[in-house]
């Protein structure tokens, strides 16, 4: 015989035991689907004398309507759980420390190309930039180097044509910036330049030079110091050791290299040298002035053109001027 009070304990019992909805659902279709245990004793009423029928049929329909609520109720339970569940999970700690994106930085090299230059917008230069693929004439012809001298010996070249190549130095700006304004000229020429040069740890075959300029009436060889002098301090403070030194070049008359001594602590670089050459300077010649249609009687100047890597390596300490072409990030990573 069944007992409704009996069946609607037990059952409530096993609705609350359930944990997932699909649980709850299978229960469900167990007791009130189309062939579930409450569907199949309301089938059976008929096998029953009427009286019993009737009170046993009213017991069990409504033990159905408060069993769809007790489903129901469940089914609400189980399913606000599930959505705080989810949105304990998905929840954003705010107190937790970041993740930080790495962060690219400017080359060292290129730091320091811009330290130069604001230097020498500080005393007063303009910058002006000339082709990288520049003729042979403002390369070698009008600074004074002519075909066949064996001056061009002092600069491998990498020719495109006869008459074309990648430039040597950024002396060929001076010609341009010459051609182009009237003196006073005071600027400064930075740029690639190409050698087909043997590499070694002073040496590239495409590094960055600046060139300088200054054209006036008076100026003089004590004005070339005196600016050199002043840019190293102000690159590498006061009192940084300085020589300058006799040298050649065919379109600047006297001519001199400016060496900077290693940092006292390493004393020298990877080649063994204590002085480092930074770049070589001078008077412009008389036939330079003349080349782009000056009177040297009436106007004179001075040049310079340093090496931006060699000027890295000495304020960093760094013997090795292949280290800048590496791209290793363990390198690039030190310079802020
Ligand atoms: C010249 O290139 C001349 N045009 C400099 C000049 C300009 C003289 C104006 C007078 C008036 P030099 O070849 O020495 O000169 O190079 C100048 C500087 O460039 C050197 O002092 C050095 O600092 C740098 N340099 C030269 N060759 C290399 C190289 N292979 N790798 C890296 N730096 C170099």
């Amino acid at each position: 015989m069944i007992n409704p009070d009996l069946l609607r304990q037990e059952l409530q019992e096993k609705i609350s035991l359930v944990s997932s909805l699909e649980e709850l659902n299978q229960l469900k279709a167990s007791v009130l689907g189309r062939k579930g245990q409450l569907t199949q004793y309301l089938r059976s009423l008929g096998e029953l004398p009427l009286e019993q029928r009737k009170i046993l049929g009213a017991q069990l329909n409504s033990l159905k309507v408060e069993l769809e609520s007790f489903f129901l109720a469940r089914e609400r339970e189980l399913e606000e759980a599930r959505i705080r569940e989810s949105l304990e999970k998905g929840r954003v700690d705010v107190t937790l420390p970041g993740i930080r994106p790495p962060l690219g930085r400017r080359h060292p090299l290129l730091q320091v190309w811009e330290e130069i230059e604001d230097a020498f917008l500080s005393l007063g230069f303009d910058i002006y930039e000339g082709p990288e693929v520049e003729w042979e004439y403002y390369n070698f012809g009008a600074l004074n180097i002519p075909p066949d001298h064996p001056a061009r010996d002092m600069w491998d070249t990498f020719y495109i044509t006869d008459k074309m190549l990648l430039r040597t130095h950024t002396s060929p700006d001076q010609i341009r910036c010459m051609e182009e304004q009237r003196p006073p000229i005071k600027a400064i020429m930075p740029g690639l330049v190409y050698r087909h040069e043997a590499v070694d740890a002073t040496h590239m075959d495409v590094f960055v030079q600046i060139e300088g300029l200054v054209v006036d009436k008076d100026t003089t060889f004590a004005d070339l110091k005196g600016t050199l002098e002043l840019f190293v301090s102000l690159i590498f403070g006061p009192g940084r050791k300085t020589m300058f030194v006799p040298s050649y070049f065919p379109f600047t008359e006297p001519s001199a290299e400016l060496l900077i001594l290693w940092d006292d602590e390493k004393g020298h670089n990877a080649a063994g040298g204590k002085w480092l050459e930074v770049l070589g300077c001078g008077q412009v010649h008389p036939q330079v002035l003349r080349n782009v249609g000056l009177d040297p009687q009436v106007y004179s100047g001075f040049a310079f053109g340093l090496g931006v890597e060699r000027i890295a390596m000495l304020k960093y300490n760094i013997p090795e001027i292949r280290l800048f072409m590496e791209n290793d990030l363990r390198f690039l990573e030190q310079f802020g």
